[in-house]
């Protein structure tokens, strides 16, 4: 599943948007780009979840289709 996660701003973001995607249960790989504010998940996880959880961390998700 691919998301787009707003305010992420420097490599701390990152690692910090990272670590909270590689914590949820079911996650398998995150990985997480700065220059185009996306993030890449993959494993069994709820989109729902990965959204609710990257937003409380401050930084707003949501879900990229194509
Ligand atoms: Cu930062």
């Amino acid at each position: 599943m691919k998301f787009k996660v707003e305010k992420m701003v420097c490599s701390g973001c990152v690692s910090t948007v990272k670590g909270k995607l590689e914590a949820m249960t079911g996650v398998t790989r995150a990985d997480v780009d700065l220059a185009t504010k996306t993030a890449v998940v993959e494993g069994a996880v709820d989109e729902q979840a990965v959204i609710r959880v990257l937003t409380e961390a401050g930084y707003p998700t949501e879900r990229v289709t194509s």
